[in-house]
C-alpha cells in the first residue's frame, strides 16, 4: 500500500492549483452572485485536458486514472465548485459513459469533441416525479423506421444551458420498469428539443441547471446507446463512478473552508491574541482536519477499486456521503470561525456552504448513499 501521489499525480495537482489560483480566483465572488457561466474559464480548463480526464487518448481524452481526475476535481472545487461540477458532470457522468459503452461511431462523434472540451455535455434522468426512484420515468421513445420518437420532461440538468449534447434516460417499452428504459445521446440543436429557464440555486450559482423539453424529437436509431433495455444498468453504473467525482468537489470545498479557517484565526485578533490562541477554535480546524484526510482516504480508495475494475458502488457512496458531509460541516465552522465577516458575499466563505449543501443532493442523496452501502453489507 502507498499513500504517495505518482509524479504524474503530483504535477496534475500542481497544475490545477495554479489554474485555479491564476484563472478561476479572480472574480468567483461575482459570479456567483451574478451567475455568470464561467465560459473562459472552461475553455482553458479543456486545453489543459482536463474535460475527458479518463477517455482514451485516441478518442481524445487525456488517459488519465481516476485518481488524477480526482484532484484535479479537488484543485478546482476548492476555488470555484461551481466550474468543478461542470468539470465533473461533462467527465464522470457523459465522457465516462460514452467511453464505456458507446461504439466506434458515437465515440468518433460525440465523445471525441466531448473529451477535448470542444463541445460540452450534459445527462439527463430525473423527472419532476422521479429523483431518487430514478426508473420511475415517463420520457417514451417510440421506434418510427430509422428513427425513436422521443417525448417527455427532464429536469436538474447542469449544463443543460450550455451543452451541446445531452445524455437522454427514456422508456422504449412501458410497464416492465427498468428494463424498459434505453440510453441515448441527443443532439441540443435537434428539432423539438428545447431548454427551461436556469434554476434560481442556493449555491453553485454560476453553473446552469434547467428543464429540458422534447416534444416528438426524432432520435436517429444510431445515438442509441447500448441496447434497448440496457438504459438503467447504464445509468447506474455512470452514476458510481459520478458519485466519486462529487465527493471530490466536496472534498475541495472542505478544504477550502479549513485553508480559510486557518488563515483568519491566525489573523484575527480578540482580546489581545489572535483567535487561533483558544482550545475552542483549535478543536474546530483540527476535527476539519482529520475528516477532510479521512474524506480523502475514502475517495481515493473508491477511486482505485473502480481503475482495479472492481466492484466499486458501496465505496463510492461512502466516499460521497462522507466528503459531502465533512463539506457541509466545514463549511458550517468555517463561518462560525469568521464570524459576521463570515456572513457577509464579500468574504467569500458563505458561499462555501452553499455550495457545499447540493453535493449531499445530487448523484443520489445521503439517504440513497447509505441504503446503497447497507444492501452491500446485507447482501
Ligand atoms: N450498476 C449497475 N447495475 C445496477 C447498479 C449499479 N450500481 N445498481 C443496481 N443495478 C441493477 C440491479 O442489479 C438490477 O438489475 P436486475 O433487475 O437485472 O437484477 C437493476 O439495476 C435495478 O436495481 P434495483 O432493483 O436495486 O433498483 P432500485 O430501483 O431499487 O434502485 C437505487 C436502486 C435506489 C440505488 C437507485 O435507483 C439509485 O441510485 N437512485 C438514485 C438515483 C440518482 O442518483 N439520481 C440522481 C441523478 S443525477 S441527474
Amino acid at each position: 500500500m502507498d499513500f504517495n501521489l505518482t509524479s504524474e499525480q503530483q504535477l496534475i495537482k500542481q497544475t490545477a492549483a495554479e489554474f485555479s489560483k491564476e484563472e478561476l480566483l479572480h472574480g468567483v465572488v461575482d459570479r456567483d452572485k451574478n451567475k455568470i457561466w464561467p465560459k473562459d474559464q472552461i475553455s482553458k480548463m479543456a486545453n489543459l485536458g482536463f474535460m475527458g480526464m479518463m477517455v482514451e487518448e485516441k478518442w481524445g481524452g487525456s488517459g488519465l486514472d481516476t485518481i488524477s481526475y480526482c484532484i484535479a476535481m479537488e484543485e478546482i472545487s476548492k476555488v470555484d465548485a461551481s466550474a468543478g461540477v461542470i468539470m465533473s458532470v461533462n467527465n464522470s457522468l457523459v465522457c465516462y459513459l460514452l467511453n464505456k459503452y458507446g461504439n466506434d461511431f458515437i465515440k468518433k462523434k460525440y465523445l471525441a469533441p466531448l473529451a477535448q472540451g470542444n463541445k460540452l455535455g450534459a445527462f439527463s434522468l430525473s423527472e419532476p416525479q422521479s429523483g431518487s426512484d430514478a426508473s420511475n420515468m415517463k420520457t417514451y421513445a417510440r421506434i418510427d423506421g430509422g428513427h425513436y420518437i422521443l417525448s417527455g420532461t427532464k429536469n436538474w440538468v447542469t449544463n443543460g444551458i450550455h451543452c451541446d449534447s445531452v445524455i437522454v434516460f427514456a422508456l422504449t417499452e412501458k410497464n416492465i420498469g427498468h428494463k424498459g428504459i434505453s440510453c441515448f445521446i441527443v443532439d441540443k440543436s435537434i428539432e423539438g428539443f428545447s431548454t427551461g429557464k436556469p434554476e434560481e440555486k442556493l449555491g453553485i450559482r454560476s453553473s446552469d441547471t434547467c428543464e429540458l423539453y422534447f416534444d416528438n424529437v426524432r432520435v436517429p436509431k444510431e445515438n442509441l446507446i447500448g441496447k434497448e433495455g440496457d438504459g438503467f444498468k447504464i445509468a447506474l453504473s455512470t452514476l458510481d463512478g459520478g458519485r466519486i467525482g462529487i465527493a471530490s468537489q466536496a472534498l475541495g470545498i472542505a478544504q477550502a473552508a479549513l485553508d480559510a479557517s486557518i488563515r483568519y484565526s491566525k489573523e484575527r485578533v480578540q482580546f489581545n491574541k489572535p483567535i487561533s490562541a483558544n482550545q475552542g477554535i483549535q478543536f474546530k480546524l483540527a476535527d476539519m482536519a482529520m475528516e477532510i484526510e479521512a474524506s480523502r482516504l475514502l475517495i481515493y480508495k473508491a477511486a482505485l477499486a473502480k481503475d482495479k475494475g472492481e466492484d466499486y458502488g458501496h465505496m463510492a457512496s461512502m466516499a460521497k456521503v462522507f466528503a459531502s458531509e465533512v463539506a457541509m460541516k466545514s463549511s458550517t465552522q468555517c463561518v462560525q470561525i469568521h464570524g459576521g465577516y463570515g456572513y457577509i458575499k464579500e468574504t467569500g466563505v458563505e458561499r462555501l456552504m452553499r455550495d457545499a449543501k447540493i453535493t449531499q443532493i445530487y448523484e443520489g442523496t445521503s439517504e440513497i448513499q447509505r441504503v446503497v452501502i447497507a444492501r452491500e453489507l446485507l447482501k
